[in-house]
């Protein structure tokens, strides 16, 4: 899954891709290095970042969407906000990346259901304004495992098929970079959830936390971590740098077989 961020404040990637052409650009240089999803974000979810307008981030995606939808990667729009993705599903995306888990608008579930698309549900502490303010858990692997279950479950309830319903433990959301960490040794535990696993690392601050990198320094904490996720049983790795990563992943299955 390619990263097509259509905002002016994403950590990693500053507003590069505000214009609509340069991301519709963007992400077909992804599709080409062999992304098999793109997945085109209109709202930053940074830590500290401030929500925007559906009418602003519609703005964002659905022209990107439009244009991309058809070049080869299915389309993911990452949203929370439900009039959002119905217009992305309107512009040809098949899969709603909600980092909120559809907790956080109410519209979002039944949109899913009878639009029968695929639904990501992500785990996260709190909200992007706040979640990196101390987060804490007793046991970071049981307590996330335990939301996404209960996600699921709610996603079943609203009608969702089950094969449309994908976790992601939210690699950085509310979580130190020990937290982070522990999730990643322990990936394995949340293939016992049954569903298909999301897992996105890249940039991300805890890589800077071990070694001090800056975001566009990381490219090898992404592939350590891209490789060691797919390794446990990753399906989804959701990155920026789709060649050097799907070329690490490929090398090192090669290695593993
Ligand atoms: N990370 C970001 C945004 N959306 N969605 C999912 N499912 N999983 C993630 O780990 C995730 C996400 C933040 O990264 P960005 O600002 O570089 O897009």
């Amino acid at each position: 899954m390619g990263v097509v961020n259509v905002t002016p404040d994403s950590f990693s990637d500053g507003g590069l891709y505000l214009d609509a052409g340069a991301a519709i650009a963007h992400g077909r240089e992804l599709v080409a290095q062999g992304a098999a999803i793109l997945d085109v974000g209109g709202e930053s979810t940074r830590p500290g970042a401030e929500t925007v307008p559906a009418d602003e981030e519609l703005r964002r995606v659905v022209p990107v969407i439009e244009e991309l939808a058809g070049c080869g990667a299915e389309i993911s729009v990452d949203t929370s906000k439900a009039a959002v993705a119905a217009a992305a599903i309107d512009a040809g995306a098949t899969i709603v990346n909600d980092v909120t888990a559809l907790r956080g608008d109410a519209g979002m579930a039944s949109l899913c259901a009878e639009r029968d698309v695929t639904a990501v549900l992500m785990h996260m502490l709190g909200n992007p304004r706040t979640m990196q303010e101390d987060p804490v858990y007793e046991d970071v692997v049981d307590e996330v495992k335990a939301f996404l279950a209960e996600r699921v479950e709610a996603a079943l309830a609203a009608g969702i098929a089950e094969q449309r319903i994908w976790v992601d433990p939210g690699i950085g959301f509310g979580k130190t970079a020990d937290h982070n960490l522990e999730l990643l040794r322990r990936l394995g535990e949340l293939r016992e959830l049954g569903r298909p696993l999301v897992v996105g690392t890249s940039r991300k601050s805890f890589i800077g936390r071990v070694d001090g990198s800056a975001p566009n320094r990381r490219l090898g904490g992404t592939i350590a971590t891209s490789v060691w996720a797919a390794s446990r049983g990753a399906d989804v790795l959701r990155v920026h740098d789709v060649a050097d990563v799907r070329q690490a992943v490929a090398l090192a299955s090669a290695l593993l077989e």
